[in-house]
């Protein structure tokens, strides 16, 4: 059962549902900078922080009981591959944006990770309904190596946007780039634009 079929957002940035220059895979690759983190479910928490009326602090316990749903999504690699139809279950980005009262001044996010990974992007960009806090991958726990126990994904940008593995969402008056923004990598990631590496 899924609540939300998010595989048609492609129809706002172009005609096609493979993005260009992407090829389709069924097998879904791991991508890690450095490995899977190891993590402890009682000393795990999630913080959101920065540009907020409301700092919040979640146990993992705590976490599991914000109301989530389950969407089917497409997930597209800047490497070039994607996967068609993978069903992930979570909180919404809204959902927290909204308990936390985002501060009128806060117009950029950094979300912050277990294995020291980080990445940017413009407000905008997350408070849509799409960009999940997934727990969860095909109706089972999110496996350790594609971001669980909690990971970020983004269907409407490319997957490097969506940290696994996710810890902090800082909220920013002024942008700050990630891991791979800092390395060259685009800050837009739209995949049916190619957005793929920086221009500046
Ligand atoms: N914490 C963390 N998140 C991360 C990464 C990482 O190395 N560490 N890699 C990114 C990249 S480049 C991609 S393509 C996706 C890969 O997700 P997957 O391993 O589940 O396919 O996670 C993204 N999120
Ligand atoms: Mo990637």
């Amino acid at each position: 059962m899924v609540d939300r079929d998010a595989t048609s957002i492609y129809e706002e940035f172009g005609d096609e549902r493979l993005p260009p220059g992407q090829r389709r895979t069924e097998r879904f690759p791991v991508l890690s900078k450095s490995g899977t983190p190891s993590w402890d479910v009682d000393a795990w928490e999630f913080t959101v922080t920065g540009a907020v009326e409301n700092e919040l602090s979640y146990s993992w316990d705590e976490f599991n009981d914000l109301p989530r749903e389950t969407q089917r999504q497409d997930f597209h690699c800047v490497t070039g591959w994607s996967r068609f139809d993978t069903k992930f279950t979570g909180v919404t980005f809204p959902t927290i944006a909204k308990r936390a009262a985002v501060l009128d001044d806060a117009e950029h996010v950094l979300f912050h990770a277990l294995d020291g990974y980080t990445t940017n992007l413009p407000l905008d960009e997350c408070q849509r309904d799409e960009v999940l806090f997934a727990l969860e991958l095909e109706g089972q726990p999110l496996p350790s190596e594609h971001g669980g126990p909690l990971r970020v994904v983004t269907p409407q940008l490319y997957a490097y946007k969506g940290a696994k593995w996710v810890t902090r969402v800082e909220f920013l008056a002024e942008p700050k780039r990630g891991y791979w923004e800092k390395r060259g990598y685009s800050n837009t990631a739209n995949p049916w634009n190619e957005e793929r590496y920086s221009t500046l």
